[in-house]
């Protein structure tokens, strides 16, 4: 007769067993970076955008380049960025004011992979003429003020911003601007940029 315990006792150690599986967590993206359950509402929000025909309807605008930088330059006035792709950024000028939403970036940016651009990150992005103060959203301030990046973006915008990498992991952190793990093509519109000067705002 089979042994009922025994039964149990097989049953006991599969269940723990599949308990010890990781499981992925909520909001986690496959392959995606890991989250704060605020970030990953915030990511799931703006997955729509993954597919970026989906922004431009929505007034994202691509800037057309991508922005790649090669090293920091902490101590000479400029931001303090790690080296690191930036990628590529659409804009919606109609999300541009001084409350920050969530769920409405000013930025969002695509990495160029293969034909295709690949949602990675949004930036929240305020121009000083709108806030003459470091805005702060997630907990954080958001860097600046410093000058706009050229030739993309005029000096003369300045502005703070502050970058999520909500669908590409970055080693440097999900807040760092720059993403070692992004690259840009090799040819065509990629521009390789010293991070920008801080703004005499
Ligand atoms: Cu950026």
């Amino acid at each position: 007769m089979p042994c009922i315990h025994r039964i149990t006792a097989m049953l006991v150690v599969l269940a723990l067993g599949a308990a010890a599986t990781p499981v992925p967590a909520i909001g986690q993206a496959t392959g995606g970076p890991k989250l704060s359950p605020e970030l990953a509402a915030v990511r799931t929000s703006l997955d729509k955008y993954q597919d970026p025909v989906m922004a431009v309807r929505d007034g994202y605008l691509s800037s057309l380049g991508c922005l790649t930088y090669t090293a920091g330059m902490s101590g000479h006035g400029g931001m303090d960025y790690k080296a690191g792709g930036m990628g590529v950024h659409f804009i919606n000028m109609g999300n541009i004011g001084p409350v920050l939403d969530p769920k409405k970036p000013q930025v969002l940016i695509y990495e160029p992979v293969g034909d295709k651009l690949k949602l990675v990150a949004a930036e929240w992005f305020v121009p000083t003429a709108v806030s003459k103060t470091a805005p702060s959203i997630f907990g954080q301030t958001l860097t600046g003020p410093m000058e706009g990046h050229e030739p993309l973006l005029p000096a003369s915008l300045h502005h703070w911003d502050l970058h999520v990498w909500l669908w590409k992991d970055n080693p440097s952190g999900v807040f760092s601007p720059t993403n070692p793990a992004v690259s840009c093509p090799a040819t065509g519109y990629t521009f390789t940029e010293h991070p920008p000067a801080m703004a005499k705002d």
